[in-house]
């Protein structure tokens, strides 16, 4: 395994150097540098038990890929209305075991039970230390409520550098079923400057079991590797996963794509990063990114609906608050991406049956493609593309809805999908394909879906 690892470090730093070469790196992680300092947030004390399995990973993962010392903050157990001494408990065992196998400094660790004033202050402390060059991201493996009050105590002009990764709608903030267990929403912190990165739903790649009961044998095998390592920091993980009772660590899947800008995070890449010691390049810039309508900075005349509706990316959508003109805005600054590129940049919209919306998309003020409209009246959810589009890092992107008849301009996505790059660097472009535009399994349609992920987050 070792010599795998020298080859596989070899050839991690041939690939890193080549891509330097082509293209700059927007990271934040380069192959060897962490641009910035990293924040995480679990849960873990009621209501799903899968972060006791997933804190440890995402501690693993960060210490594998060398940048321990870039984590500022790590609070758990932070579901405050109710909680569960039990699971409390448990939670720490996974945490702190973690950090003491690891290496981390027990300092940076808060359970929120405990210490959620200590907490908070250390939330507060590492946004105001955040600048363009220092950015910090946070990644979010629990409810909203915690970070808000971080985010609250911090200083206005230190929210723009601030990252908040999320691939859950119930750790966003909405739920049909649990909405005692949470009074914020990311729709609190987003006007206020915070810049929200969400990834598809990690289950689908780090659970193989279903939630509400114990995992079955077969669910178990894909794991095995963890149980057979041997190194006893890997069967930890296992153990802990065990704890679980069911194969799920499906929040540290942000861990992963924080380290590499790779949205699926497969059980077959832990494997290789965590008990193979090969640490994968990172993917950048990004084939697509996805810009849930709903976490776009500024919403004029647009309301977020959250009906549970599966055929929407992440079941969350913007409705117009009144059938006259919306426009949602917001700037691109998403991680590992180009700094200019050449995009398909898709609009999904719904194409009610009573109406015709009129739909235009902006950049930087300037009109890109020409207006469409929302005129089929198919009742579906429908895709426009405009193609081409030249698109630089902090550009604002707009899209503009005339509101028409019954027709209420729903909005759930705008997704940039890579073509070529735009570079002084070597004047040439790389063609990319762009990624499925409907990854996200809460996207497709019910009888794709293998896990149902209900419920979970
Ligand atoms: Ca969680
Ligand atoms: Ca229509
Ligand atoms: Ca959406």
């Amino acid at each position: 395994m070792k010599n795998y690892w020298k080859t596989a470090c070899a050839a991690a730093i041939i690939m890193h150097l080549s891509v330097s070469i082509l293209y700059p790196h927007s990271g934040p992680f380069d192959g060897q540098t962490f641009k910035g300092r990293i924040a995480y947030g679990a849960d873990g004390n009621y209501n799903d038990e899968d972060d006791w399995g997933a804190s440890p990973v995402a501690l693993a993962i960060f210490a594998q890929f060398g940048v321990k010392d870039k984590l500022v903050h790590f609070d758990y157990n932070c579901i405050l209305p109710k909680t569960d001494p039990k699971w409390e408990k448990i939670h720490q065992t996974s945490v702190l075991g973690a950090a003491r196998r690891y290496g981390y400094s027990k300092s940076l660790f808060y359970d929120c039970q405990k210490d959620l004033d200590g907490a908070i202050e250390n939330i507060k402390n590492a946004i105001n230390e955040s600048s363009a060059d220092n950015p910090l991201y946070f990644i979010l493996a629990g409810p909203m409520e915690v970070p808000y009050l971080g985010i609250q105590k911090s200083d206005p002009a230190k929210r723009q550098f601030v990252y908040c990764i999320s691939h859950s709608r119930w750790n966003d903030g909405y739920t049909t079923q649990d909405g005692n267990l949470m009074t914020h929403n990311k729709r609190d912190v987003i006007p206020q400057g915070i810049k929200w990165v969400q990834i598809t739903d990690q289950n689908q790649f780090l659970s193989t079991s279903r939630y509400g009961s114990p995992a079955k044998s077969q669910d178990w095998q894909p794991w095995y590797w963890m149980r057979d390592s041997d190194d006893p920091n890997v069967r930890f993980l296992w153990e802990r996963l065990l704890a679980v009772t069911r194969a799920d660590c499906s929040d540290s899947g942000m861990a992963y794509f924080l380290m590499t800008g790779d949205e699926r995070s497969e059980i077959s890449k832990l494997r290789k990063l965590l008990d193979d010691n090969i640490v994968p390049a990172p993917t950048d810039p990004r084939e697509y990114i996805r810009i849930e309508a709903e976490n776009f900075l500024k919403l004029e005349n647009y309301d977020l609906e959250h009906r549970n509706d599966r055929k929407v990316s992440h079941r969350i959508n913007l409705k117009l608050a009144s059938i006259t003109t919306g426009r949602i805005r917001t700037r691109f600054e998403q991680p590992y991406t180009a700094n200019k590129a050449l995009y398909n940049v898709d609009v999904r919209y719904l194409d009610e049956k009573d109406g015709r919306c009129r739909l235009s998309l902006f950049l930087n003020g300037r009109q890109n493609g020409s207006s469409w409209y929302a005129s089929k009246n198919s009742d579906q959810w429908t895709t426009h593309t405009i193609e081409d589009v030249t698109i630089s890092a902090g550009d604002e992107i707009m899209v503009e809805v005339q509101g028409d008849a019954g027709e209420y301009g729903k909005l759930d996505y705008v997704q940039l999908n890579l073509t070529s790059l735009a570079t002084e660097v070597t004047g040439s472009s790389s063609p990319f394909s762009a990624g499925d535009p409907l990854d996200d399994p809460d996207a497709r349609s019910l009888f794709s879906r293998k896990i149902p992920c209900t419920g979970r987050r």
